[in-house]
């Protein structure tokens, strides 16, 4: 008897006559449990334990070099009828995809263990809390599962006799890429992955689970789970608004959720709390507004490009317990190293696929001579970062003010324009388009429509949940307003146009100034725009009010291009395409054409 609950125990059962393990291990979510599995890693060279004197409890992991990304193309979502996976996602008949998997796990666990975590997802006990229990045979997967999720037997105390919960099962089996799958079950609240060992592939409470299953539970139950960052901003009164924001996979959100405000305003006593930086659960509260939860308990980061300038929070968090996988390790001192932490490469280095690495062949326009994978990632707890939030463990979560929808684009979206309403707010989002990052397997660059930042991440029809968003700003009396930025700007050298990170504060005062009816905009054809001047430039040396001006336009011929890419996606879905988003097109074809 594993656990005291007849369902989890009888779905294990049936996973392990399917996989074979040798043993079964319970994680209770101790110390000294985590320790030996630590130690049994370091035995098999699956973590390298770093230098314990200048990065206390952290370890390097280094994946097959074939699984270095989520891949988008080997991700379904398996529902009885194909329409309610919808246009967007794979699709794969339930029963086929678990006659073909059964298959491949068929005897994945012989010779190894087979690890049973039980997790929440939000605060233990909590109304809003989630738990799912994920079975796997890697040691990696439980210790990064430790840090992002609630972790222990309090869950399996607070599940009870309960049937609810989330089943994922996990086997690295033999890493084969032809053979990987990350498949959810959504009428089954079951997700089954098979063949990685890769973070957003494996880690199943957090993609899989907080947004590609919870989304689908949203829909039915009335609620939302969104690619999401959430911060608190904290005025020199000590009042704190709270902001989330959607930004697609590597664009900007753990950047942003720890910023530190520019001298400006740190001087006035402007602050920045974290909630979270990559899932907001948001429901709406009983005062009429909507409250956001970040169900996670720690950060999956991008590594490359932190740095103590460019994000002095994440950086520190990072300096204890953390887990670091694909980045560069220093032989010298034993730590880690990546592309934009400093100026000093290590010359005696590992490179991510295990190799000795010279960085003076390295080229930053060629990224196969990178030290550090680009998608490389640190594993790190929330609590110690240097700037989490005070509600952070508050289980009801923190009420929104505004939601922010942003892609990294050359040219077309300006700086930061505000949706007229939340019906144009919900067009806004799905029109999100950006270019594709190293987070994903497939080519980087290349700009793919990604609504809500939610195109490999939403659990069942996109064109239903459009619909839910729709609906769901009927019902909260007190909604947050929608805004849509664009850190990505660039010039015609192809360098980006307005400094970003910890001033992009500049840009989330107009936002809440505009919540609070404290600024005025300029109406445009796309919505309302800032007037020039009142984005706060002080203390800016490179950007002057004509720098703002450009950022801030609106261009009428690129947005004409614009339209024919909105109007070949939305062509993708049927009539459960929502009405009222159609009618936003041709408002704003109308705009454009006056
Ligand atoms: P996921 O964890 O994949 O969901 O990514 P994320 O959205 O949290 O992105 P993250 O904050 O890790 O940033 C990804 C990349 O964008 C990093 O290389 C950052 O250096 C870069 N970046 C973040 N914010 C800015 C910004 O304001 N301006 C510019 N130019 N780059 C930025
Ligand atoms: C993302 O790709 O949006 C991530 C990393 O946050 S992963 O967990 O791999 O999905
Ligand atoms: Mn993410």
């Amino acid at each position: 008897m594993i656990t005291k609950n007849k369902s989890v125990n009888a779905w294990i059962d049936e996973m392990a006559a399917m996989t074979c393990p040798d043993s079964i291990v319970l994680i209770d979510g101790s110390e000294s449990q985590l320790e030996e599995l630590r130690q049994q890693a370091m035995a098999t060279g699956e973590i390298i334990k770093l230098n314990q004197e200048k990065l206390p409890g952290c370890y390097l992991h280094r994946t097959a070099v074939n699984d270095v990304a989520r891949v988008e193309g080997r991700t379904f979502i398996c529902t009885s009828k194909k329409e309610d996976a919808g246009p967007t996602n794979n699709w794969m008949d339930p029963k086929e995809c678990y006659e073909k998997l059964s298959k491949i796990y068929a005897g994945s666990m012989k010779g190894r263990t087979m690890y049973v975590i039980p997790y929440s997802m939000g605060m233990v006990g909590s109304p809003f809390a989630k738990y799912g229990i994920e079975l796997t045979d890697s040691i990696y997967v439980v210790l990064n599962m430790e840090i992002m999720t609630r972790v222990g037997t309090d869950v399996l105390e607070a599940l009870g006799d309960d049937a609810q919960f989330i089943k994922g099962l996990h086997s690295k089996a033999d890493l084969d890429d032809e053979k990987r799958y990350i498949c959810h079950f959504p009428e089954d609240n079951t997700i089954w992955s098979v063949n990685s060992g890769y973070g957003g592939n494996v880690l199943l409470g957090k993609k899989c689970f907080a947004l590609r299953i919870a989304s689908y539970l949203g829909k039915n139950e009335g609620w939302m789970a969104e690619h999401m960052l959430i911060l608190g901003l904290e005025d020199p009164d000590g009042n704190v608004k709270y902001i989330a924001a959607a930004f697609p996979s590597a664009c900007g959100k753990t950047n942003l959720a720890m910023l530190i405000p520019p001298e400006v305003y740190a001087k006035k006593g402007y602050k920045v709390w974290t909630v979270g930086d990559d899932i907001a659960w948001l429901r709406i509260g009983e005062d009429g507004r909507l409250w956001a939860v970040n169900p996670e308990n720690g950060f999956f980061g991008v590594a490359p490009g932190t740095n103590e300038n460019s994000n002095y929070n994440a950086l520190a968090t990072t300096r204890r317990d953390t887990i670091f996988t694909n980045v560069v390790h220093n032989l010298d001192d034993n730590t880690v190293w990546w592309e934009g932490l400093d100026k000093n490469p290590p010359a005696n280095a590992i490179d991510w696929k295990g190799n000795k690495w010279d960085y003076t062949k390295y080229d930053k326009k060629d990224k196969s001579t990178c030290g550090a994978h680009p998608n490389s990632r640190f594993t790190a707890c929330a609590k110690n970062c240097p700037c989490i939030s005070k509600e952070f463990n508050n289980p009801m979560g923190v009420p929104l003010s505004a939601i922010v929808f942003g892609g990294r684009r050359a040219k077309t979206a300006p700086l930061v324009y505000q949706a007229r309403s939340w019906e144009h707010g919900v067009f806004v989002g799905s029109i999100m388009a950006s270019e594709t990052t190293a987070a994903a397997t497939g080519a980087v660059g290349v700009v793919r429509r990604d609504p809500m930042a939610m195109l490999p991440f939403c659990g069942y029809n996109m064109a239903e949940y459009f619909g839910h968003w729709i609906e769901m700003g009927k019902k909260i009396p007190n909604a947050p307003k929608i805004f849509n930025v664009n850190w990505f700007r660039t010039d015609d050298e192809g360098h980006f146009i307005w400094p970003g990170f910890g001033d992009n504060m500049r840009v989330l005062k107009w936002i809440l100034d505009r919540c609070e009816d404290k600024v005025d905009a300029v109406e445009t054809a796309i919505g309302y725009v800032p007037a020039a001047e009142d984005i706060n430039i002080d203390g800016l040396e490179d950007v002057t009010l004509d720098t703002m001006k450009e950022l801030l336009s609106v261009d009428k011929a690129l947005w004409g291009e614009e339209i024919s890419g909105i109007e070949e996606f939305y062509a993708r879905f049927d009539d459960k395409f929502p009405k009222e988003l159609r009618d936003q097109l041709d408002t704003l074809k109308a705009n454009l054409a006056k």
